[in-house]
């Protein structure tokens, strides 16, 4: 958010933690989904809505994340890694994300079809949890698809459960996209400008690894064989360890540099890209709002 940018309505269970980024200026705290609902019911179409700025973002993202979807290079894009999930995943299987720069990829280009079925931590951004989080889902729901999805630097940080998942005979796939680095921090370290420096080391023998937990290990040695894997994994029982090779070189260009200039573009190809101002300021037209959709009932 910026200071006299667009006013912003905070719609959660609990007060916002307001900070120089974020500070909205109307809130509504209670139950999200009457809330929302509510205030469907009471919208009434407005002349001066615009939505066509909106759209056309919509429009050139989608098409942006059908980029790389059939790359054939191998070690694996990222892209073709979160398309091939996808297409492997029934729409209520859960995945379930450590953190490593994978995770940028899977929240921009990864469809959710249905609610709860993309556990990602992206706050405090823990590494280690993947793991324990897909096996807390298999719990949850042992008749869906679980998968994991981790770095070999998250992995390597809880690795041990795969123990309990093997003792408590579960049905889960846990994907490792190796890169035999701290992949997220040397992205970081380019974007600040730095050497490549002191971010890179090596593993253990993944499919030994698994196997000598008693879970089944598999490396994936060229990207067509990568869906045909994971959906094995996924209709068989028991715990399926992947080793992917993932390709990161283009991180830098694509997330860091060819993302904005994406987004500038959208802005310059049309209008200003911001919608019709609301008569009266948008501030007055959301406590209007706001104020007819919360009065005490008689
Ligand atoms: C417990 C913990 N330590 C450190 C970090 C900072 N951190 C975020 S991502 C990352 C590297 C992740 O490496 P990896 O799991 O191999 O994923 P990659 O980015 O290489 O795909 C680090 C060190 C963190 N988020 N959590
Ligand atoms: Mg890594």
């Amino acid at each position: 958010m910026k200071q006299g940018g667009t006013e912003v309505i905070h719609i959660s269970f609990r007060s916002a933690e307001v900070d120089p980024v974020y500070f909205p200026q109307i809130e509504v705290i209670g139950d999200i989904a009457n809330a929302i609902w509510q205030m469907d019911t009471m919208l009434e179409k407005q002349s001066h809505w615009n939505f066509s700025s909106m759209m056309r973002v919509k429009e050139k993202h989608d098409a942006n994340i059908l980029e790389g979807a059939d790359d054939t290079r191998f070690p694996v894009y990222p892209q073709r890694m979160v398309a091939e999930v996808r297409k492997a995943m029934p729409d209520d299987g859960i995945i379930c994300l450590d953190n490593g720069v994978y995770k940028i990829w899977f929240a921009r280009n990864y469809r959710a079809y249905k609610p709860n079925t993309v556990l990602l931590d992206n706050a405090l951004a823990t590494m280690g949890a993947g793991l324990p989080s897909a096996m807390a889902a298999h719990l949850v729901y042992p008749e869906r698809k679980v998968m994991a999805i981790c770095g070999d630097g998250g992995f390597m940080m809880n690795s041990q459960e795969l123990e309990t998942a093997v003792r408590l005979k579960m049905n889960i796939t846990v994907v490792i996209l190796n890169d035999n680095s701290y992949g997220m921090i040397r992205w970081k370290q380019a974007n600040m400008g730095f050497d490549d420096w002191g971010l890179q080391y090596g593993n253990p023998d993944f499919i030994k690894y698994a196997e000598s937990y008693g879970a089944m290990g598999y490396r994936v040695e060229d990207s067509a064989k990568l869906g045909p894997m994971l959906e094995h994994c996924l209709n068989s029982p028991g715990v399926h360890l992947v080793e992917v090779p993932v390709d990161y070189s283009d991180n830098d260009r694509i997330l860091n540099k060819d993302i904005k200039k994406l987004s500038a573009a959208i802005r310059l190809d049309g209008t200003s890209g911001v919608d019709a101002p609301i008569e009266g300021g948008e501030d007055a037209n959301a406590k209007k709002f706001l104020s007819r959709l919360f009065k005490q009932p008689k």
